[in-house]
């Protein structure tokens, strides 16, 4: 097996600190298969910024490789463009993205820069995979570079139709590039057919055989991977004696009531302002429910320099107090919002907990709260997940309550099925769920990914 090389904004942790995410603890997995490096921003602001030393830890077989950005580079690079540009485009928000060419071109230099710094590093058998939007322009850099080596890249978030991400003044350009790359990996068929669309249509190329287009004599792949979970691992965080001390704790203190749970940064695409008012209609049209269900929403913040994220935080505090304020009892509050971390012990115990996930973004990559609560669950009880249709979890979560996140009326309606859904057709449910994610698992996706880049290649 080659030597691996993943590149990604963020870097690390190397060690399961209960903190990481099943995304680092998978990618950790394959690097220490295939021994590696693990590339990528120290999280560092510093004078030399991309100029300055490299920064090295890990172990025997993964080095994890960082180096700093500069303010100019952060606020340009990481603040402005990925986030200010590209995450709103590509979650179908043009209402919300800012376009200034001061902004791509830090965008720009950070790519040439950190591809530069790794150049160096690499050796003729090695194999490239880089991650997400930060980096769309990475392979490009790298080939100009003269690197032949396989580069993949695979995009964590939605790819939009071609219709809005025109809306990008370079997006021509920016699709163009990351032909560069021998395999791009996405979250859904939906996402990679919007990305062949935008190539056949924007870029006059013709999509060739098994989702692939032929760029310069070279094969370059455009298809769907959805990512997974460790399944059996998070199954098994939550039956540790911290799990089931929060599940304990929240069972005595729901005394039979039921809970509804909801885990998300906060995020506009996350649709949490609206989640709060479908949960109101709950009440309002079911009143049955009222002093028996309660939301528990854990929505740790991010981003929280931009402005349109500050206002969905003030937005969700006061929708909490008029909720609560309109509904409450003296031994019952309906909506409990927090935003403090969990480990991931103690999240695996609070999913447990809990009668329904609700999962409700506007627009999501995959969504990976739905497929760790599925993975908590209990199976001679488990819970019932209301899922959004705009999520990418929606193609392979089939038996979820697939639901609008824009119609309140909708949605209240789908968490009374779920909150009347008999024990069979929960269990049902569950176990279809259950079996899928088990089966195509973090390793199960990295193994796809990685066994279509090498084909590619052949
Ligand atoms: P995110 O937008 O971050 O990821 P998501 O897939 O839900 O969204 O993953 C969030 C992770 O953070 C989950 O593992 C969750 O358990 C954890 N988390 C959230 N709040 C927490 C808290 N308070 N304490 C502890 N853990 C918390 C991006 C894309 C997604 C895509 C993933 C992976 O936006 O669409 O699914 O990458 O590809």
């Amino acid at each position: 097996m080659s030597r691996l090389i993943v590149v990604s904004n963020r870097v690390g942790p190397l060690k399961d600190t209960g903190r990481a995410g099943g995304l680092a603890v998978a990618l950790v997995d394959t690097l220490t298969a295939t021994g590696g490096i693990w590339f990528g921003w120290s999280g560092e602001v510093s004078e030399e910024g991309t100029f300055g030393n490299l920064k090295r830890e890990g172990n025997r077989k993964v080095s994890l490789v960082t180096l700093d950005m500069t303010q100019a580079d952060h606020d340009e690079f990481y603040v402005g463009f990925a986030n200010e540009s590209l995450w709103p485009v590509l979650h179908y928000r043009l209402d919300l993205a800012a376009f200034d060419r001061r902004l791509e071109e830090g965008y720009r230099r950070v790519n040439a820069r950190f591809a530069a710094r790794l150049r160096p590093l690499i050796e003729p058998g090695d194999t490239i995979w880089v991650h997400d939007y930060h980096f769309f322009p990475f392979g490009a850099e790298l080939r100009a570079m003269e690197v032949n080596n396989p580069i993949g890249f695979f995009l964590h978030i939605p790819f939009p139709p071609p219709e809005v991400l025109a809306a990008l003044p370079s997006a021509a350009t920016m699709v163009r590039r990351m032909l560069a790359y021998d395999v791009i990996g996405f979250q859904t068929t939906r996402d990679a057919a919007n990305f062949r669309r935008f190539v056949t249509e924007e870029l006059d190329l013709v999509e060739g055989a098994d989702e692939s287009f032929l760029v310069d004599g070279r094969k370059v792949v455009a298809r769907a991977f959805p990512i997974g979970i460790d399944a059996a691992g998070f199954a098994r965080q939550a039956t540790t004696v911290e799990a089931r001390r929060q599940t304990h704790r929240l069972e005595k203190l729901l005394a039979g009531r039921q809970q509804i749970i909801g885990v998300d940064r906060i995020d506009y695409s996350k649709g949490l302002p609206q989640r709060f008012r479908a949960f109101e209609r709950l009440l309002e049209d079911y009143p049955e429910n009222r002093g028996h269900v309660s939301l528990m929403q854990v929505a740790p913040p991010s981003r929280s320099e931009l402005d349109a994220y500050a206002d969905i935080r003030s937005e969700l505090e006061e929708l909490a107090g008029n909720i609560n304020g309109r509904f409450a009892d003296l031994d019952w509050t309906p909506i409990r919002y927090m935003t403090r971390g969990f480990t991931r012990r103690s999240l695996a115990g609070i999913y447990r907990a809990s009668r329904i996930a609700l999962v409700t973004p506007l627009r999501d990559g995959m969504n990976l709260v739905a497929k760790e609560f599925v993975a908590a669950q209990r199976a001679e009880d488990p819970g019932v997940v209301v899922l959004s249709r705009f999520a990418g979890a929606a193609e392979t979560m089939r038996e979820a309550l697939i639901v609008n996140p824009y119609s309140a009326e909708g949605v209240a309606a789908s968490l009374q099925t779920a909150l009347n859904m008999p024990l069979d057709e929960r269990r049902d449910r569950w176990q279809a769920m259950f079996d899928r994610i088990c089966e195509n698992d973090a390793a199960a996706w990295s193994r796809a990914f990685l066994d279509t880049l090498a084909a590619a290649r052949r």
